[in-house]
């Protein structure tokens, strides 16, 4: 059985395929609408099968139907199979190069022969392409241009990497003196790990002049669209930003609707027409005539006309949020300010670029009340790990500091200790339990099955001197896939040995993912979220620890490092 959203889908690529085989565009309007309904629909779609109601519905043709209906209970679609092997292969590839839609796309093949992005190459640097009807010099150069970069082009961008480039954006826009307001919208403000472009909503009734700032903006290297009211730029690093301006009184619904995501949006949708009205990004409309909308004058606004609490944008990824909401139910969500200390951070000791002694008064400046160190173990040969000898050396050293009162912050004793192939740890258990805590990570063998691999990281959650696991996927994002590992078991294994859980907070690492806390928590196992410092600046990585903490789902109580040191203490088992 096809779920809606894959039908819709289906339907979608279907008015694409008709449209490069130039079809009728009333029919190709016919299935992009199709999808859209389909995708609104809020009453269960076998039930409108079934009693012949799909077809009552306007817009909904015979035709239609009958896809829909196959669709639904074969999973395939002879019709779409049969269009889809009248398009050469490699023009799906040639259709993702900027600013190449199906007309375009067309022309190149039926014209130039264009099969796929070899030929679509050879046919741009032989000048034919400028020759064509509506093409021209300039859309030649773009088009190889787009070919040339289109793996940065495709590529998304590290929140991190995206906020670098939004702020003084935003910052800029909220100065200018025609700008009301200013927000960047998006997955940015969704809090994703990865951005695909940035989307920047601005409330003005003088356009023009925002326009003219933006696309002039230092280190734009292309804009891609100037319009009226909307405009597209290009970063050097390939990230592309969007900018649209509303009137005031839009503005709030603009930037709910660009906020997303996708999911959220049809969701709230469904339940603005249950309440007879129509919801874009423009507002509401009354879908009957005699009736006034309601406006918004903030973001919470728009919840409220729904009978709903505000939503954090974090929430609203279409995982139940709006349920929540209408139930008063969602969660207090943990504020960075909640944090009282920090475990996991590394010294010059092992790979660090900081001494003991500036990682203590890195600490004092942030306010914590403890800092946990965890160098790396022996094994960790590349990485300086410690042997026997130096650990205790470092632990000797940490309690003269802790005596010497010179800091305010208590320096905890600990080992990011690797976990070996079998499972078992890279101290003995004796010199394990002297340390006032323990974060057992994976450094090794990132290739064995999952099985294997599995059972290994079990085996040192089971030990009862592993108080965490370490990154539990191993995962770079951009860089390296997470390791075959049953995060379901994982997350098993932590709560019944009482283990915590890090959410290791390095921007490349964000691990454990964001979608697998709610169930973490909900199986009572504790997050801790750990800076992986190494070095003094480090020890700011929490706040993205604590953003993907907040997407999810996860409130103070759920997170070790709210507690205070005695707390902390206790828990341990050293007080
Ligand atoms: P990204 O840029 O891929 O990281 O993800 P978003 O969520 O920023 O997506 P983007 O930039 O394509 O669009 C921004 C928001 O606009 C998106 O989260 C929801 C809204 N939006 C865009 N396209 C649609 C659509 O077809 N239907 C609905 N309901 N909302 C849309
Ligand atoms: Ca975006
Ligand atoms: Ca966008
Ligand atoms: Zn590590």
């Amino acid at each position: 059985m096809m779920e809606k959203a894959q039908i819709a889908a289906v339907l979608d690529e279907i008015a694409l395929l008709l449209e490069l085989n130039d079809e009728n565009p009333f029919k190709i309007r016919a299935y992009s609408s199709g999808a859209r309904i389909l995708e609104n629909l809020t009453e269960d779609l076998d039930e409108l099968i079934r009693t012949g109601r799909l077809s009552e519905i306007p817009g909904m043709g015979e035709a239609l139907v009958d896809k829909i209906t196959t669709l639904r209970q074969t999973g395939t679609l002879p019709f779409h199979q049969k269009l889809r092997a009248t398009i050469p292969a490699g023009l799906f590839e040639v259709m993702q190069i900027q600013g190449l839609g199906p007309k375009k796309v067309r022309a190149l093949w039926k014209q130039l022969g264009v099969e796929d992005l070899t030929k679509l190459k050879e046919v741009c640097e032989s000048g034919a392409v400028a020759e064509l009807k509506g093409f021209g010099e300039k859309t030649q150069t773009k088009i190889l241009e787009g070919i040339k970069n289109r793996v940065a082009y495709a590529k998304r961008h590290r929140w991190v990497d995206a906020a670098k480039i939004a702020e003084p954006i935003l910052a800029g826009l909220r100065a200018l003196p025609q700008v009301k307001h200013a927000e960047s919208a998006g997955s940015m403000r969704r809090s994703r790990e990865t951005v695909g472009d940035l989307d920047f909503i601005v409330a003005s009734s003088e356009p023009a002049p925002i326009m003219a700032w933006f696309v002039a903006y230092p280190g734009v290297k292309e804009v891609t669209a100037h319009g009226e009211t909307k405009s597209s730029v290009r970063f050097e690093n390939g990230l592309q930003a969007d900018l649209r301006v509303v009137p005031e009184e839009q503005f709030f619904f603009a930037l709910h609707h660009f906020t997303g995501s996708k999911e959220h949006n049809v969701a709230m949708r469904h339940r603005a027409l249950a309440r007879g009205l129509s919801m874009s990004e423009w507002g509401f409309k009354a879908v009957d005539e005699n009736q006034t909308a309601p406006g918004a004058k903030d973001e919470a606004a728009v919840f409220a006309a729904l009978g709903l609490p505000w939503i954090p944008p974090e929430l609203r990824e279409g995982l139940g949020e709006i349920e929540a909401s209408e139930a008063q139910a969602l969660p207090k969500l943990l504020e960075l300010s909640d944090l009282k200390g920090a475990f996991h951070n590394h010294t010059t000791a092992s790979d660090g670029e900081h001494t003991l002694e500036e990682m203590a008064a890195a600490a004092d400046k942030v306010g914590w009340e403890y800092l946990g160190i965890s160098d790396h173990s022996k094994s960790s040969f590349q990485a300086h790990g410690l042997d026997e000898g130096r650990l205790l050396q470092q632990m000797e050293a940490i309690a003269k500091l802790n005596a010497s009162k010179k800091f305010k912050v208590r320096i905890l004793t600990g080992s990011e200790v690797d976990i070996l192939r079998d499972g078992t740890l890279d101290y003995a258990d004796d010199l394990l339990g002297r340390l006032d805590f323990v974060v057992a990570s994976v450094h090794t063998l990132f290739n064995l099955d999952s099985e294997a691999q599995t059972a290994r990281i079990i085996r040192a959650i089971e030990s009862e001197h592993v108080d965490m696991v370490g990154h539990v996927t191993g995962r770079l994002l951009n860089r390296r896939e997470p390791y075959a590992v049953d995060l379901t078991k994982i997350i098993d294994a932590a709560a019944a040995n009482e283990t915590i859980i890090e959410l290791n907070s390095n921007p490349w690492r964000l691990d454990m993912d964001w979608r697998w806390w709610r169930r973490a928590a909900e199986k009572g196992v504790l997050c801790s979220i750990n800076p992986d410092a190494h070095h003094q600046d480090h020890l700011d990585f929490v706040q993205h620890g604590v953003r993907m903490a907040r997407k999810g789902w996860l409130t103070k109580d759920q997170v070790f490092n709210t507690r205070s040191l005695a707390e902390v203490l206790r828990w341990l088992g050293r007080a």
